[in-house]
């Protein structure tokens, strides 16, 4: 595969998918630390006429989390901006922002609670869902739960969560589970989401969670499967931010990208280079080969030959005595073991891109300063995920780039105040000794012959309860997930739901919640007061409300009320805890207290001002590190000099407080990891390189990206968003499926045909596009189409659903559930 000349084609290409225009734009736009901020942003909000309220409230369609002002005049929302004086929005949008209109009239919506009448489920069943009051709901819920724990059995509760948003809904779930009783309360969907590149880094670094970034101040961005033109977080802070370091920075941040078909990121960047599905880890190890045999490491981070004189040279081991490491640990071991023959032209071989580009790569990322690597899902969403995340991560250690100005941070929590209750006074004996803390999870999360180092596990619950392993669970409840739909190889999850009761919280229809047998409708983001952390940023706290723009439409409740509902109802001490909570309101009030001793900087102090601005942030991130040397912010600059002990505590939070090549944590599991994988107990703890394992018995690769409209699984009821899903190759009420001009020729599919696409674990249809583009190996077809039971507009297309071809395949030790990693079949339907 060559790389594709983007400076010839790139012109036509923008003009063929509207970027040009967006790119010109927001080279005008707001973006962070060049005053662009206030012009732009005032004149992109409209006037508000005098019966028309403005109300601040945060952007539910994907994690950005995006400030916006929702404009409604006599009780009906009819527009959405973005929030001028806000971090992340500076005024703007992107596509999916203004559709939010589309989601709170959404005629599919749930009208309040229901039960199901027919015992039958299924794909086509009926559920026969009958209203009943908000009290009979809760009581039924709460009724079951106190008698399953009245009868020890309070481990078969399970509560799933997907994009839960903040201390008043997805942050009251832990405490409920903690009182009631229960490991599975709660099981979050981050190893279906990007856990792979949380726990690469933690490996590294100590920090569990996505990094926060200085792109406006990067001179180089090294990007390996990542969407950041459509998906990488957070999207519409990343078009802004690209037209300025695209457009007016000087010097122009010179961009690669490396993924594995021509989507708009690609298209837009000074070099794209199309890699062999799973093999990122390779070409990382390869650009540190080359960082080290040329000396073009960041030695005031790293360190150096005690001498001076570099002895990095091909195939030849290194004495590690000769080599004095700075912040990092175990850099000559993992030359001597694994670096030295990670050649250019050994890596051209496996990744399928010519020798010279790498080199030119190599050479450019480790000779530019800020430079860095960054990556996501297409790099660790394989079976090797977690040594291709390590191998890209340990680039930016190289560069010393961590917490450097146009490097990565980690992102800073807000300053809440203490919930107005604390749990642990109302814990009584079963909560703190019961029999249910010896019990396993039932997605096998944290257990040795599970999954010991995941975070979680949601892949494997429909699996496992089906298989009793370790044992069945009798209730289950959803809030933001919908696992029939988005978990791999879904046909799995309809036989398991059947013999469980659901409980589904989804304002809307879903799949899971055709198998629910209590339907507990929360309000849509428009209606509900909540609050919204940041996901990292660039690094300062921030955290966001939602305000409700209009009365409910409908006859339901938030989420967090409705867990604060049932616990009021639970017998004993629990029951206190809710009472004493009171409401999310009352929760959002106690929490905003912590502000008065910690003003925001746009004069946020308490309740009411974080109501009227609709968000509080503190700048700037308080850690920088300064050619090997770690700064805190004084309140004017960064001059107080951290000891190696405040570095490991708060930015390198390893065992050894260093950044490490050689990872302790890997290690101290070395045992476990070699018994249940066949790894080298001598190799596993470095960044390594590991043929990935692709299931599915096919020939070609399937890959199922986000594009810029897709909103997870949420945006499939919107007709916008379905006639337009794929911007890129065209589109109109159906996806189509990108395949190689060369691959569809041999196959006797034209453009346009209907082709058929197979796996191990299902066959679904799609219609094929044409398009040089994508890899000859691989085919790419969005997920968010072929949704069954999830509203009028979403049934109504042709095209199948990608997650039914798709193997439950996870990585090891990241627990990542490796979606980009099935081979299919594909033939003429
Ligand atoms: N517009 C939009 N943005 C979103 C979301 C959304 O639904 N819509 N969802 C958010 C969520 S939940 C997440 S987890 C993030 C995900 O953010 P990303 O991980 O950035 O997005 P993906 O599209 O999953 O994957 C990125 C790219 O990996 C490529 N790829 C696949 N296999 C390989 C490979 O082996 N190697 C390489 N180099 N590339 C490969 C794909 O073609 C794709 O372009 O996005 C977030 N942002
Ligand atoms: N084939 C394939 N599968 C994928 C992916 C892929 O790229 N390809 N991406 C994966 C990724 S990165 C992720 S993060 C997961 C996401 O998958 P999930 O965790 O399932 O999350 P969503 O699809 O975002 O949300 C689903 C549920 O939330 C409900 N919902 C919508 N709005 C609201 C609301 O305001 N309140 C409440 N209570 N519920 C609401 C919807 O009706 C739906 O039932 O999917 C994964 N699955
Ligand atoms: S980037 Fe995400 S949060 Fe922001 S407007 Fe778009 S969909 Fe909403
Ligand atoms: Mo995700």
């Amino acid at each position: 595969m060559d790389e594709i000349n983007t400076s010839v084609s790139r012109r036509r290409f923008l003009q063929a998918t509207g970027v040009t225009g967006a790119a010109a734009a927001t080279a005008v736009m707001g973006v962070p630390g060049t005053g662009l901020e206030a012009t732009s942003a005032e004149a992109q909000t409209a006037r508000a006429q005098p019966n028309t309220v403005v109300t601040k409230n945060i952007c539910h369609q994907c994690p950005a989390r995006c400030g916006i002002d929702v404009y409604t005049t006599d009780g009906r929302v009819h527009a959405i901006y973005g929030t001028a004086d806000h971090p992340i929005s500076n005024g703007k949008l992107c596509p999916k922002g203004p559709l939010g209109v589309y989601i709170l009239y959404d005629p599919d919506r749930w009208r309040g609670p229901m039960k199901r009448t027919n015992p039958a489920k299924g794909r086509n069943e009926d559920p026969g869902f009958v209203p009943i009051s908000w009290d009979e709901a809760l009581d039924t819920v709460a009724a079951r739960l106190n008698a399953l724990r009245e009868a020890g059995e309070s481990h078969r509760f399970a509560l799933l969560y997907g994009r839960g948003w903040g201390a008043s809904c997805a942050g009251l779930q832990g405490t409920f589970g903690k009182l009631y009783g229960s490991p599975n309360v709660a099981i979050g969907h981050s190893s279906m989401c990007s856990d792979g590149s949380i726990i690469s880094k933690k490996m590294l670094d100590g920090n569990a969670g996505y990094n926060a970034y200085d792109y406006a101040h990067t001179n180089y961005i090294l990007m390996f499967g990542v969407g950041f033109l459509e998906a990488f977080r957070p999207y519409n802070n990343n078009m802004q931010v690209w037209g300025h370091i695209r457009g007016r920075k000087s010097p122009k941040t010179r961009v690669t990208a490396v993924d594995v078909h021509v989507n708009t990121t690609l298209a837009a960047s000074d070099r794209g280079l199309l890699i062999r599905p799973g093999t990122d880890g390779a070409l990382a190890l390869a650009i540190a080969h080359v960082i080290l045999t040329e000396g073009l490491w960041e030695k005031s981070f790293v360190g150096d030959f005690r001498d001076g004189r570099n002895r990095f040279v091909a195939g030849q081991s290194v004495s590690p005595a000769l080599f004095e490491e700075k912040w990092t640990q175990g850099l000559v071991e993992w030359w001597n073991v694994e670096l030295k023959d990670r050649t250019v032209d050994w890596a051209a071989g496996i990744t399928d891109i010519p020798a010279d580009r790498i080199l030119a790569t190599a050479r450019e990322f480790g000779s530019t300063r800020p430079a860095m690597a960054i990556y996501e899902r297409g790099a660790h969403a394989h079976s090797n995920g977690i040594y291709n995340g390590m191998a890209i991560h340990s680039l930016n250690a190289l560069v010393g780039s961590m917490y450097a100005v146009g490097g990565l941070m980690n992102q800073m929590g807000p300053s809440y105040g203490a919930m107005p209750a604390d749990e642990n006074e109302y814990m009584d004996d079963w909560a703190q000794n019961g029999a249910w803390k010896d019990m396993p999870r039932i997605d096998r999360k944290g257990s040795a012959d599970g999954y010991l180092m995941a975070n979680n596990m949601m892949q494997e619950v429909g699996p496992n309860h089906l298989a009793g392993n370790p044992y069945k669970l009798d209730t289950m409840m959803f809030y933001l997930t919908n696992p029939i739909w988005t978990a791999p190889n879904g046909q799995v999850w309809e036989e398991a739901l059947k013999d469980v009761f659901i409980i589904d919280t989804s304002p809307f229809p879903s799949e899971t919640g055709h198998y629910a047998d209590l339907i507990l409708p929360d309000h849509t983001y428009l209606e509900r007061l909540q609050d919204a952390p940041t996901y990292p940023f660039q690094g300062f706290p921030m955290t966001q409300l939602r305000v409700p723009a209009v009365e409910p439409l409908h006859d339901t409740k938030y989420y967090g009320d409705v867990l604060i509902e049932i616990g009021k109802r639970m017998n004993g001490p629990m029951g206190e805890y809710y009472r004493a909570l009171g409401d999310t309101e009352n929760v959002l009030r106690h929490l905003a207290e912590g502000f008065r001793a910690d003003p925001g900087d746009n004069g946020v102090t308490d309740f009411e001002s974080w109501k009227e601005k609709g968000v509080w942030y503190k700048k700037p991130y308080i850690y920088r590190q300064v050619n090997g040397t770690f700064y805190r912010w004084d309140g004017r600059d960064y001059t107080i000099e951290m000891t190696e002990e405040e570095v490991q505590a708060n930015l390198l939070k390893t065992p050894s407080g260093r950044f490490e090549f050689r990872s302790s944590q890997m290690e101290a599991n070395a045992a476990w990891i070699a018994e249940r994988t066949g790894r080298d107990p001598a190799r596993l703890m470095f960044p390594i390189w590991e043929e990935p394992q692709h299931p599915g018995g096919g020939d070609l690769f399937l890959v199922t990206p986000k594009v810029a409209l897709h909103a997870e699984g949420r945006g499939h009821n919107i007709p916008m968003v379905i006639a337009h899903l794929q911007p890129t190759v065209g589109g109109r009420g159906e996806a189509f499926c990108e395949i190689n001009p060369a691959t569809a020729e041999a196959r006797g599919i034209g453009d346009g045909d209907m082709v058929r696409i197979s796996s191990d674990a299902g066959e679904v249809t799609a219609r094929a596009r044409v398009y040089a583009g994508v890899r000859p190996d691989t085919i790419v077809l969005p997920m968010e189409y072929g949704h069954w039971a999830a509203g009028r507009w979403s049934k109504a297309v042709p095209t199948q659903h990608s997650g039914e071809c798709t193997i439950n395949q996870s990585d090891r030790v990241t627990g990542q559930c490796n979606y980009y990693t099935t081979k299919v079949n594909v033939t003429k339907a």
